[in-house]
C-alpha cells in the first residue's frame, strides 16, 4: 500500500510535465468473490436443511422437501475508470466498480393431516461498491497492446439477508440451532488491492476494446444497525467477509488528446 501510494505521489509530481491524454473506460463481466465465512454459514444451513428433509421424509403425514440453498459466490462486476495517460505506456487515475453476488432458496413442507404449510426460505444479496486509485501501464504494443493495472482503494458493502424456518409440528424431537428468523441489511466495508492483466484491441485512433483478467484481494467487515455481524446459520457471527475473487471483463476505452499538451506518439 505504502509503495503504490509513494509511485501514486512521483507520478503527481511529474504531472505538469508530462505530455498526456485522457482515458475513459468502461467494462463489466463475470466475478467470482469468495466469501468463505458465509459460504460456510451457507454450508451449515444446507446440512440442516439435509437434516430436517431426511427426518420429514420419514414421516407418512409431512409432504415436501426443501431444496437447498445457492452458495454464494458468482456475480456480476461492472467498472467505469477515468484515466491520465502520462505518456504512451503510463496512464493514472480511479476507477469504481459495482459487483453482485447472491443466492437464495425456498420451499415448504405440507402437513397432510391438517393441511398446514411450513415456509423454509432464505435470500443473501451482496453489492459490492469499489473506490479505487488504480496505474495502468502498456508494455508490449505490437497491433494488439498487453497490458497491466494496480489499483487500491475501499469496498463499500451491503449484504442482505432474509430468512425463515418454520419447522413441522410433526417433526420428531424439539429441534435446535436453526438460522434465526432474519429480514436484516448489514453494511460495512474494506480495503482491497486489485492487479490485472489487459489486452487492448485498437479499433480506430483513441478507441480500444479491451479485455482483461483481474484478481481482487479485499477483507471486509459487517454490522447491521445495532453493530451485530452476519450470521445466516446461527452458529455465531462470521469473522469477516471476504471479497477476493477474480473477475473477467470485456470493455472499452476512449482516449482523448488534452488540448495543449504534446501529442502522444
Ligand atoms: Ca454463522
Amino acid at each position: 500500500m505504502k509503495g503504490l501510494a509513494a509511485i501514486c505521489l512521483l507520478l503527481l509530481l511529474a504531472w505538469p510535465a508530462a505530455a498526456g491524454s485522457l482515458e475513459f473506460a468502461v467494462g463489466g463481466g463475470p466475478t467470482a468473490v469468495a466469501l468463505v465465512e458465509l459460504n460456510a454459514d451457507v454450508d451449515r444451513v444446507n446440512a440442516i436443511i439435509r437434516h430436517v428433509n431426511d427426518t420429514l421424509a420419514l414421516l407418512p403425514n409431512v409432504e415436501g422437501q426443501v431444496p437447498e440453498m445457492e452458495r454464494l459466490g458468482g456475480g456480476i462486476c461492472l467498472e467505469a475508470a477515468e484515466r491520465y495517460r502520462l505518456n504512451e505506456w503510463l496512464g493514472l487515475g480511479g476507477k469504481l466498480s459495482y459487483a453482485r453476488a447472491a443466492g437464495e432458496m425456498n420451499g415448504q413442507y405440507l402437513s397432510t393431516d391438517t393441511s398446514e404449510i411450513s415456509k423454509v426460505e432464505m435470500a443473501v444479496d451482496l453489492v459490492a461498491v469499489g473506490a479505487l486509485l488504480d496505474m495502468t501501464f502498456d508494455f508490449l504494443d505490437a497491433g494488439i497492446i498487453l497490458g497491466g493495472e494496480l489499483a487500491a482503494g475501499y469496498y463499500f458493502v451491503g449484504l442482505s439477508h432474509t430468512s425463515l424456518f418454520e419447522i413441522p409440528l410433526e417433526y420428531p424431537e424439539a429441534l435446535s440451532g436453526l438460522p434465526p428468523d432474519a429480514q436484516t441489511q448489514y453494511s460495512g466495508g474494506g480495503f482491497g488491492l486489485e492487479a490485472s492483466l489487459s489486452v487492448s484491441i485498437p479499433v480506430f485512433a483513441g478507441f480500444s476494446i479491451e479485455t482483461a483478467v483481474a484478481y481482487r484481494y479485499a477483507q471486509a467487515s459487517l454490522a447491521d444497525g445495532s453493530g451485530q455481524r452476519p450470521d445466516l446459520d446461527g452458529n455465531g457471527p462470521v469473522d469477516g467477509t471476504d471479497l477476493s475473487g477474480i473477475t473477467v471483463r470485456i470493455g472499452f476505452s476512449l482516449e482523448i488528446a488534452i488540448p495543449g499538451a504534446n501529442e502522444k506518439e
